[in-house]
């Protein structure tokens, strides 16, 4: 490992205000992307992308009402309700991931929480796709105590949990959870030495100071995230927010020059919605500190670009897919 990859997202002590952060999101576009890109650099291989994987484990049927969600059990949307996935298929759609050039597995299950003996399933799944390489990531929900530990000890890299927005806006978008057992979830992930994933979504109805308001709980966390997805909303049909105006892209792109700059060491994944982007659009968000993409067709239960479509892209943007980047 080299010491790029060996940098840590510990040790921090910026503390963000959201004036500061409405601060940055105000800065001329021009200005904002020139000063992301020099963090980027900084801390990052400018022309490597880290590619991740999905795989929805366990589909629909899930009791939360997120609003955004295909997979809750409260919306009428085209997502049928399955059953956990056996071992044997997940393995095989991690085997052509990996095939395909992925770095990172991430398996996500539309539970409010994993039961123990759903845990012991999934510790399987973890080890199964450990030993074929790949770096692993899991997203189960809100975790209770010692089921971090479990996961770890499964081979786990990464656990996925999202605080979505901001905590003024959240009770509009979720109201069978709270920001605080999400706070609680993440703080067990990360007392357990798991690397933390955690980001949102834009375009939920949000506005910028709202915007600004998930970036300082991110960045705010001790340490903050090893890995910060940011979703543009997918907008689909059947979920309360299906028919949402679209944010300007410029703004999306702002969002995550903002990400990279109060979190310099960390993969900023340009994550949901990269489907309804153009490529230049997506070329401006690897400028403004996007280094990581969710890569292969699907996501968890919508279309992702193609996996041919991707790497075209990445070849005329000179963009290497990166090497394991597992944060110690
Ligand atoms: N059920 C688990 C949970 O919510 O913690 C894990 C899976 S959940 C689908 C993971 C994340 O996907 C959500 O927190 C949200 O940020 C993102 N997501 C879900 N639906 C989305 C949509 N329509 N557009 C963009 N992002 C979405
Ligand atoms: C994340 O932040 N986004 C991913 C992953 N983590 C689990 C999920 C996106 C889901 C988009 C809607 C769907 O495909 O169902
Ligand atoms: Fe369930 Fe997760 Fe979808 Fe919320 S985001 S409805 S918890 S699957």
């Amino acid at each position: 490992m080299n010491t790029l990859t060996q940098q840590s997202a510990s040790h921090q002590n910026t503390k963000w205000n959201i004036t500061s952060i409405v601060g940055l999101f105000e800065r001329p576009f021009m200005d904002l992307l020139f000063q992301a890109q020099q963090i980027h650099r900084t801390h990052h291989r400018p022309n490597e992308i880290q590619l991740s994987s999905l795989l929805s484990i366990k589909t629909g049927g899930c009791a939360e009402d997120c609003s955004y969600c295909p997979q809750s059990a409260r919306y009428t949307t085209e997502v049928k309700a399955e059953k956990l996935m056996p071992l044997e298929e997940v393995v095989k759609v991690a085997k052509i991931a990996r095939n395909n050039g992925a770095q990172r597995f991430c398996m996500g299950a539309a539970w409010r929480n994993p039961k123990p003996h759903q845990l012991d399933e999934i510790a399987k799944m973890i080890t199964a796709v450990k030993g074929l390489g790949l770096e692993t990531c899991v997203t189960l929900g809100m975790l209770e105590e010692g089921q971090a530990e479990q996961l770890r000890d499964a081979g786990l890299d990464y656990y996925n949990h999202n605080l979505d927005t901001s905590p003024e806006f959240y009770g509009e978008i979720i109201t069978t959870r709270t920001y605080e057992d999400r706070l609680k979830t993440l703080e067990s992930v990360r007392k357990a030495g798991l690397n933390v994933c955690c980001g949102g979504i834009v375009g939920l109805g949000e506005s910028r100071q709202e915007r600004a308001g998930l970036i300082a709980q991110l960045a705010n966390l001790d340490p903050y995230p090893e890995s910060v997805p940011i979703n543009n909303l997918v907008k689909i049909k059947g979920t309360p927010l299906s028919g949402n105006e679209d944010l300007d892209p410029f703004e999306f792109i702002r969002t995550i020059a903002v990400a990279r700059i109060t979190m310099p060491k960390a993969s900023v994944r340009l994550s949901a919605g990269r489907e309804q982007m153009t490529d230049g659009i997506q070329a401006l968000c690897f400028l403004a500190g996007a280094n990581s993409i969710f890569y292969g067709e699907k996501l968890l239960t919508s279309s992702n670009p193609q996996v041919q479509a991707d790497q075209h892209l990445l070849e005329r943007l000179n963009l290497k897919a990166t090497g394991v980047n597992l944060h110690p």
